[in-house]
């Protein structure tokens, strides 16, 4: 009975670990109105940390949109699949599931700052 148990925790241990996608980290700075860098590559499933620093004197966002829009005007909130945000001054850490291939528009969502330049690029990879 006890060999049994312990066959099915490893079994079930080995699941996990396969399942995990492996986790990967990437980090942004934003500053008033600017990320840095302005692009980003990670792998499809991943769970991704990502540290954002701000640098900068007002709040912002790093959010991953599922359509690229050219003005904050555009925006809503039906178009984003993940976002953070720290403060001024602050830093901070979250984590996300890389979401399916393909390139993804990050911007700063708050009013007027993707408008003043706060954009990049988050590659996905198969
Ligand atoms: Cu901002």
């Amino acid at each position: 009975m006890r060999v049994r148990v312990i066959g099915v925790v490893a079994v079930v241990a080995v699941a996990l670990i396969g399942c995990s996608g492996g986790g990967e980290s990437i980090e942004a700075e934003a500053v008033d109105f600017a990320f840095t860098p302005t692009s980003w590559t990670v792998t499809e499933g991943a769970e991704v940390t990502l540290t954002l620093t701000n640098n900068g004197t007002e709040e912002h966002e790093w959010v991953i949109m599922s359509e690229e829009i050219s003005s904050g005007a555009e925006f809503s909130e039906d178009l984003v699949i993940w976002e953070m945000e720290a403060g001024p001054e602050l830093s901070a850490k979250d984590t996300f599931t890389a979401p399916a291939a393909g390139t993804y528009q990050i911007i700063c969502a708050l009013d007027g700052h993707l408008d003043s330049g706060m954009k990049g690029t988050l590659t996905v990879e198969g």
